[in-house]
This record gives C-alpha cells, sequence and structure tokens, in this order.
C-alpha cells in the first residue's frame, strides 16, 4: 500500500484533499492525527509540515508526497518528481523598499538579503557572480526591511499584496512554483503500479480541466464543415436525427477556443447548441 505524505494544514492541504476526492479517494483532513488510512485506494495518508515532505519522501518514511517545488528545490533532497498538480502556483521573489533606487541585479551585491529560500537565493546570486548577504530567517520575511534587519528580501509571492502593504517591489521573478506530486527514487514494482494507477487519475482529472463537451444540430450537409472546425479528441460524434437532412454533433473543445468555434458553427447553420461542463478525461 502506498504511503503518502500531505501538508496537515496550511495552503495545500485543502486542495491535495479534494484532488483526491476528484479521483474516488477519500482522504479525511488532518485534525490533529498523523496518520489515517484513504477510502476507494489502497493509501495510507502521512499529515506532515510541507518543509519536511522532501525529506520524508526522499527517506522512505513516505513513498510519495504532495508539496510545492519550492520546497523540494530548496531542501534539495533525491526524490522524483513525477507530475505538477495544477494548484498552489506562486513564485518566489526579490522585493525592495519602495524608495530605493533599483536598476538591475547588480543592486544586491554587498547587500543584507533576508529569506526562507536561502539555497535558491544562493543559486541564483552564484550564476550571476554576485556576493550578497543571505540572512535566513524562518518567517515574516516581508517585515525584515521595515525593521531595518535587511535592505531586500527574497519571499514567496502570489497576488503581490503583502508586497505592496509592506512598501515594497517586487523586481526580480526567479522561480516558479506549484504544487507537485513526488516519488522516492528506489519504489517497489508493486508501489510503482500503484502510483501509475494514482496519475493516470490525477492525468484525467487536470486534462480536463479547461475542456468543454458541446453538443448541437446540424444539417447533415454541412458535416465536413463541421469537423473541419470541431477535430475533438478523435473526431466528433455523429448521430442521426428523426427530423430528416439533420444530425446531432458532439465533440470536446478548449474552454480558450469555445466562443470562436460556437461563432463558426452558427454560421453554417449549427442550432440548439448545449456546452457541457466535463468531469473527467480518460485518454
Ligand atoms: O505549517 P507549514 O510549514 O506546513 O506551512 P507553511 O506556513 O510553511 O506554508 P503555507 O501553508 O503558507 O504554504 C504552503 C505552500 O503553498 C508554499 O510552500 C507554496 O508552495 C504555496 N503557496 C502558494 C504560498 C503562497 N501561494 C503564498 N502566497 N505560500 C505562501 N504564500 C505567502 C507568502 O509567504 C507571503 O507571505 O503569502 C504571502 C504572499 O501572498 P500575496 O498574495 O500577498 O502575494
Ligand atoms: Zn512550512
Amino acid at each position: 500500500m502506498l504511503r503518502i505524505a500531505i501538508q496537515a494544514k496550511g495552503r495545500l492541504s485543502e486542495q491535495s484533499v479534494s484532488l483526491f476526492s476528484e479521483a474516488g479517494i477519500q482522504v479525511a483532513e488532518s485534525k490533529r492525527k498523523l496518520v489515517s488510512r484513504a477510502e476507494g485506494f489502497p493509501l495510507e495518508v502521512l499529515y506532515l509540515r510541507d518543509d519536511d515532505i522532501p525529506q520524508a519522501v526522499s527517506m522512505g518514511v513516505a513513498d510519495v508526497g504532495i508539496v510545492g517545488l519550492n520546497e523540494v528545490a530548496e531542501k534539495g533532497f533525491s526524490v522524483e518528481q513525477i507530475m505538477e498538480l495544477g494548484f498552489g502556483g506562486c513564485r518566489i521573489s526579490l522585493a525592495v523598499p519602495k524608495t530605493v533606487e533599483y536598476e538591475g541585479p547588480e543592486f544586491f551585491r554587498g547587500k543584507r538579503v533576508a529569506t526562507s529560500y536561502p539555497n535558491i537565493l544562493a543559486r541564483y546570486f552564484a550564476e550571476r557572480g554576485i556576493e550578497a548577504d543571505i540572512h535566513s530567517i524562518a518567517g515574516s520575511v516581508e517585515i525584515a526591511p521595515a525593521v531595518g534587519m535587511a535592505d531586500a528580501i527574497f519571499d514567496i509571492v502570489s497576488s503581490g499584496g503583502t508586497l505592496v502593504s509592506n512598501g515594497l517591489v517586487e523586481v526580480e521573478k526567479v522561480f516558479y512554483s506549484e504544487a507537485v506530486l513526488i516519488a522516492n527514487p528506489t519504489l517497489s514494482e508493486e508501489k510503482r503500479a500503484e502510483l501509475n494507477q494514482l496519475t493516470f487519475r490525477f492525468n484525467s482529472i487536470l486534462g480536463s480541466r479547461g475542456m468543454k463537451y458541446v453538443l448541437m444540430n446540424l444539417p447533415k450537409e454541412r458535416i465536413e464543415e463541421a469537423i473541419r472546425i470541431l477535430p475533438g479528441m478523435r473526431s466528433p460524434t455523429i448521430l442521426p436525427l428523426a427530423q430528416e437532412g439533420w444530425c446531432s454533433l458532439h465533440a470536446v473543445i478548449a474552454q480558450n477556443q469555445l466562443w470562436e468555434r460556437i461563432e463558426q458553427l452558427k454560421a453554417i447553420g449549427a442550432e440548439g447548441i448545449l456546452v457541457l461542463a466535463l468531469e473527467n478525461m480518460i485518454r
């Protein structure tokens, strides 16, 4: 049975649990428990702080884990990155007080930069031959410049609101992150097979995001044109209608192409167009 580590409490925990639920796997939220057994899949869930997940997976305490790519990159433990999960998106950026003049990364030479991500930052500076003074602090990085602890910060940004309210400006976007599924590199064959089953479900869920299912009535003589507009997964499904000369056409279409394609279909005589949400797409 696979053992998966997820964040006990925090920004990734709720969405980890709801991804499982979409995959037909019931996982309880942590509620001070350390381990629990999922329903709907042979899976044991270990609830940890996000900082500890890369190490737990690397040591084999957990076989797989869900954690931000930022933590994986910062901690540097040997784990296999299996797939991106489409939530928890953020970036780690350098930010300076809005009152200083900033012309480029050379600004940081000899400056004190506060961060909880010293390793990622050290790599960024090393690649540019910049020597700076990296101050590793555990929390509330954004207040460091105001209290005189640092000249700049390197911290997670998502909307940018925290920077603005602390009088800081984002000047370099260094690292992009989202929640990822990681695995211990030496899983047994049996666990590898279970992991493949899990990623198959996750891929089906992620693959259907942003996709819609459309159906419409169409005069039979326009089928060829409609197929050119709507190629679908393999090709659209066409069913006869009771009314002579008409058919019903079904296809999957990307949300961002939806309106343009619908206008083209209307122009060739499509009627009664229905657009439905797509829950899963099994490829
Ligand atoms: O207790 P534990 O150690 O498990 O949790 P934590 O407090 O270390 O982490 P948590 O729950 O805050 O974040 C978990 C993961 O979510 C991070 O490692 C990132 O991968 C991801 N993530 C996504 C974020 C954000 N967005 C985010 N906005 N993590 C933190 N923030 C913070 C950021 O530190 C800053 O204080 O939100 C603030 C910035 O937000 P904006 O929107 O104002 O820019
Ligand atoms: Zn943490």
